[in-house]
């Protein structure tokens, strides 16, 4: 039976892989169709029947090896195990992040789309799993129409009794209320999103303390990404160990990888994780016009571009794109052929992050404007060979010396994209004529 407890257990051939998150079945995001399917049989097994406590489930969450989808691949078990005991004073929260903004990366909204039960259901499980009474579902604003989508599956799962008091006939109570992002990449960022849902503007907080500890209006909180939480009902299903037996032990489960670039059919493609590079182009269509491939961004924007040569041996999982020399991100992969100018790729790049930055910090609110202004120059064949060197000392002094990540996001497509394209980002530039020229990025030598 084409079921949600049914599909296949082993990695095996990708060409045989049958997709779990997103099965191909007609109208699953309706309620009914879904509990056709099996669905709200985790929830109702944990809640109702007590399959698990809410130890015993975050247990079987961190036995299954799930690490998180949004892109730092963080084990989602040992995160919940972070949250405080349970203190009746103090309210506890979940965030189900969908602020989905990365460029390259758009899986999110296939869930949305096709499965919002699936995420609804991980969100309750997960809700139970930590004692959480409330859960914000944080929508980026720009999927306008995905809102309305979810919001009606969230109704339909609240007159069914699967969310709000008493869930299924238990003392289990919790709601989840569906948020509008803010429209800025930076809401997305964990501690951001959590300024966002308070209502002020959404920069970012030091850590620590992380959320488990001071979160949302102060109190215990957790945030995990939707496939993330998508991934928890098929965990309860069908089992741990069926879980961890998908792809590589240290990076298992199904994937939704987001394909796209220069192949012949973009999209959303769920396999297991560790899938060769070669094979998810190869499910993508191939490159687009017969090309060859000259580099691909693993992982959406901020990882590193991977030379083909580089790319060619590695598979998806967060090891091996860490030998290789980038990293798995959020599996937007971003497939680069050989009439690629590497040198505006860069650029484009450059401007998304100056664009998005908060400004709270100065190495990244400066910095990334510099970048943008350099590599403007550059591409436009203003700039000296001297320019690549001091973009190189730019990534230095931008790389871990911010209150988030952006900073890093930004300069490491441009620290590699140099190191690894030199010789095209070069071609570019005008000899350095003489030592001591003016750098100021006007131009004016
Ligand atoms: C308690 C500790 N909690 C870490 C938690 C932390 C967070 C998670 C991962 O950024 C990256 C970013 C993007 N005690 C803890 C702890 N935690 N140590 O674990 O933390 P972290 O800091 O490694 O990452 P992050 O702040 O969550 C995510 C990269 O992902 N990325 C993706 C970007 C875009 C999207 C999107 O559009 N959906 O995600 C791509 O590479 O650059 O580096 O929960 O609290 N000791």
């Amino acid at each position: 039976a084409d079921t949600l407890l049914t599909g296949q257990s082993k990695a095996g051939d990708w060409r045989s892989y049958e997709r779990v998150i997103l099965p191909p079945i007609k109208d699953l995001h309706q309620i009914d169709v879904y509990e056709q399917n099996g669905g709200y049989q985790a929830l109702r097994d944990v809640v109702k029947d007590g399959k698990y406590d809410p130890t015993g489930l975050t247990n079987e969450v961190k036995a299954s090896g799930l690490r998180g989808r949004g892109g730092a691949g963080f084990g989602t078990g040992l995160k919940w195990s972070f949250m405080p005991p349970v203190d009746p004073e103090k309210p506890r929260y979940l965030c189900c992040n969908g602020d989905e903004s990365e460029p390259g990366t758009f899986k999110d909204r296939q869930i949305f789309e096709y499965n919002p039960h699936l995420m609804i259901e991980g969100i309750v499980l997960a809700c139970y799993a930590m004692t959480i009474k409330t859960c914000y579902l944080y929508i980026r604003g720009e999927y306008i129409e995905y809102v309305d989508h979810v919001q009606k599956a969230v109704d339909e799962a609240y007159a069914k009794g699967y969310i709000g008091q008493n869930i299924l006939g238990t003392d289990f109570s919790t709601d989840l209320v569906v948020h509008y992002g803010a429209g800025a990449y930076i809401c997305g960022e964990e501690s951001s999103l959590m300024n966002s849902l308070e209502g002020k503007r959404a920069y970012p907080r030091i850590k620590p303390p992380f959320p488990a500890q001071k979160g949302l209006w102060g109190m215990p909180t957790t945030i995990n990404n939707v496939e993330t939480l998508a991934d928890v009902p098929l965990i309860v299903n069908r089992g741990a160990e069926w879980f961890a037996g998908i792809g590589p032990e240290k990076h298992p489960g199904p994937v939704l990888y987001g394909i796209s670039g220069h192949v012949n059919k973009p999209g959303v493609y769920e396999y297991p994780t560790g899938m060769l590079i070669t094979d998810l182009l190869e499910a993508a269509g191939g490159a687009r016009g017969g090309k060859k491939i000259k580099a691909v961004v693993p992982g959406g924007s901020s990882t590193p571009p991977l030379t083909w040569e580089m790319a060619e041996p590695a598979t998806m999982d967060a090891e091996t794109l860490r030998e290789a020399g980038s990293s798995m991100g959020t599996a937007g992969l971003c497939f680069l052929d050989e009439d690629t100018d590497m040198v505006s790729f860069t650029r484009r790049i450059a401007h998304f992050y100056h664009h998005e930055s908060c400004g709270q910090c100065t190495p990244c609110r400066d910095g990334t404007g510099w970048m943008e202004k350099l590599l403007h120059r550059i591409d436009e064949g203003n700039g000296y060979t001297r320019d690549l060197d001091l973009l190189l000392d730019l990534c230095d002094q931008m790389e871990g010396r911010t209150v988030c990540a952006l900073a890093d996001a930004a300069a490491w497509p441009v620290r590699w994209g140099i190191r690894r394209f030199r010789d095209e980002f070069e071609a570019k530039c005008k000899p350095t004529s003489f030592a001591g020229a003016d750098v100021s990025g006007d131009g004016a030598t």
